[in-house]
């Protein structure tokens, strides 16, 4: 049964992976993270500051091949990992385990849901600030918001239980019984500001404040916005406009993920963001000109 006190393993202990983590414990939670060369029985230390508060936690690590079931899975890979991340520990999932998917992009839920019928598949996204300044040390960059729902809404599906122990945990959490419009809200962003910043190799208030990319903005958006009205959220279409500007006010100082990404010489979730717009409207013979060709250049830039 799941009704109890939550273990939550963690799949992706990166910025928020580890950010969640300390979280999760500090509030009573057990949490293991799940590392590709952890050992059962030893532990690694995290570091999370916040403010001037520096704390120093020591989790148990388990390697994907470990013996213990696992009824909470917390996954905050990179979105092209996903699915391999979950694959490689599949045979310790319980069969009612509960799979809570915070990364970034869309595309790899429906992979999921496919994959683990029997279990519970909840996505969410966050915007929570955090960086990883080295291996296990992160640094709380600003509070956000952190929105979970169903992957799949089926008629009479109750918040989970466990929701009343991450709640506790995680600062401004909220259960959203339909968590499409978020997830797409997230997108929508996303493919408007991480190609642009990480091709030109610019921090994203540059796209409000250098006029030739400023100008690149509105027309990109206008596309991402009739894919997002083609798929039935008119709503995010209308307040598109209003919410990108908002976001690269508030990030102006932010590299994007996808240019730390490529100036780290990691592959990009190019193809969850962008890629999966382009994915959508072509299901709506929708032209996206620019989106295609930023897909393009970034795919060619990409290792
Ligand atoms: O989510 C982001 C990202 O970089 O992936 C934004 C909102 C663009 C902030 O940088």
């Amino acid at each position: 049964m799941n009704t109890g006190q939550a273990h939550w393993h963690i799949l992706g202990a990166g910025a928020i992976g580890s950010l969640f983590a300390d979280a999760l414990s500090t509030d009573g939670r057990e949490v293991s993270l799940i590392l590709r060369d952890g050992v059962r029985g030893e532990t690694r230390a995290q570091v999370v500051e916040r403010g001037d508060l520096v704390s120093e936690k020591h989790f148990k690590t388990t390697g994907p091949r470990g013996h213990t079931g696992i009824s909470h899975l917390l996954v905050t890979t990179k979105a092209y990992d996903v699915c391999a991340a979950i694959d490689s520990v599949i045979q310790r999932l319980n069969p009612d385990c509960h799979v809570v998917l915070l990364s970034n992009g869309m595309g790899f839920q429906e992979q999921v849901l496919a994959s683990l019928p029997s279990m519970n598949i909840y996505c969410g996204t966050t915007t929570e600030g955090a960086h990883l300044l080295a291996a296990g040390h992160v640094r709380h960059a600003g509070s956000g918001e952190t929105r979970i729902g169903f992957a799949a809404r089926t008629a009479g599906d109750t918040r989970p239980v466990w929701f009343d122990q991450w709640e506790s945990a995680i600062d401004n959490s909220v259960w959203d019984s339909d968590v499409q419009p978020a997830l797409w809200t997230k997108l929508a962003v996303n493919c408007v500001i991480n190609p642009l910043t990480a091709l030109n190799r610019c921090h994203n208030g540059e796209l409000e404040a250098r006029k030739s990319l400023a100008n690149q903005v509105p027309p990109l958006r206008d596309e991402v916005a009739a894919v997002c009205r083609a798929q039935g959220h008119a709503e995010i279409a209308e307040a598109l406009p209003r919410i990108t500007a908002a976001v690269i006010q508030a990030t102006s100082g932010n590299r994007s993920s996808m240019l730390q990404d490529m100036d780290a010489g990691r592959p990009t979730e190019i193809d969850y963001i962008t890629g999966y717009l382009l994915e959508i409207a072509d299901q709506h013979s929708i032209d996206i000109p620019l989106n295609r060709a930023l897909f393009e250049a970034i795919k060619s830039r990409a290792h």
